[in-house]
């Protein structure tokens, strides 16, 4: 951790009075959780900045808290921190091109600099760790509901703690937000955990029909009116991707759904060895080494991505 630089990122918070706070397309609770916290952290300690998370919001995520809807940006002198995000086209929500005053926060891996403020710490759980560690080294202030909702983050993007880099010093941090706001860590987990039976259903009708290849590749198809014969949404859907872990036949597992707006196949990877984000960002994609996701135009280059994770696991076994 580098403080003099988050130092600099809270000095240039300083010095603006509106700030947009931005995140990836497709969010997650750690996208969603770093946005809020952030703004509601700005606002206990800065009284009199106009704070904005904005980006399209989920309904799933509604229990994180409300994201704002902005009608018209001022460009010239606002700042904009992006959370959660490496690369400028995953941004959601604003045209970061058309903004004078940029800060990067983030923990996923390097992917391409768009700003002069950046700070990236790969050895971070999740960005909302991230945000601890600004809010834990500068005069930013938190109450009970932001310590909360940033273990919301910290939690589920570190699986419960279970993926890397998960380590004694992000136990400690969240241990001493617990001590320190007196939060109950089972109501925290009964937020992001509790769910229809639906969804359970969904998940048995992808375990029964998950396609796995004798190279231990596995990957499932979703399609739209399956995915709604099942009362879920399809990024549910996708999300459940995380909890197909630690499957005996699967190295590589993938979960496809059809966005029908935008004309696309969402794409959701994980593995347990083979390192696949730059297999994702040769479509449209990338993420961490182990979890990534990619979006895909036409079923011919599904396929090309399908036969690729396929060889990529034939590789490793080998
Ligand atoms: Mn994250």
């Amino acid at each position: 951790m580098k403080k003099e630089v988050l130092k600099r990122v809270y000095d240039t918070i300083k010095r603006f009075n509106t700030i947009y706070i931005v995140r990836h397309i497709g969010p997650d609770p750690d996208a969603v959780s770093s946005q809020i916290a952030l703004r509601d952290a700005i606002k206990l300690s800065f009284k009199e900045k106009h704070v904005y998370a904005v980006g399209a919001s989920v309904s799933k995520f509604k229990y994180i808290g409300k994201l704002d809807k902005v009608d018209s940006f001022d460009y010239e002198n606002s700042l904009v921190i992006t959370l959660d995000v490496p690369n400028i086209s995953r941004i959601d929500g604003l045209d970061l091109t058309k903004f004078k005053n940029v800060i990067k926060i983030d923990h996923h891996p390097f992917v391409e600099k768009f700003s002069s403020l950046e700070y990236i710490d790969e050895g971070a759980t999740s960005t909302c760790e991230v945000l601890l560690d600004l809010f834990n080294n500068t005069r930013i202030k938190m109450d009970k509901i932001i310590a909360t909702t940033l273990i919301i983050g910290i939690v589920s993007d570190s699986n419960r703690f279970l993926f890397s880099p998960t380590d004694e010093k992000v136990l400690y941090k969240v241990a001493d937000l617990v001590k320190k706001f007196n939060l109950n860590l089972q109501d925290i987990y009964a937020k992001i955990y509790r769910r229809p039976i639906s969804e359970v259903r969904l998940m048995g009708y992808i375990a029964s029909n998950i396609k796995v290849t004798r190279n231990k590749f596995a990957y499932i198809i979703l399609d739209s009116d399956i995915v709604s014969s099942f009362n879920a949404d399809v990024s549910s859907a996708s999300n459940m991707v995380n909890d197909f872990n630690n499957i005996e036949e699967f190295v590589v597992w993938m979960f496809v759904t059809y966005d029908e707006k935008a004309s696309i196949y969402k794409v959701n990877i994980r593995s347990r060895g083979p390192i696949i984000n730059e297999i994702a960002a040769k479509y449209n994609g990338g993420g961490h080494k182990f979890s990534s996701g990619a979006r895909v135009k036409t079923m011919e280059e599904l396929n090309d991505l399908i036969n690729e994770l396929d060889m990529t696991c034939k590789n490793y076994k080998d």
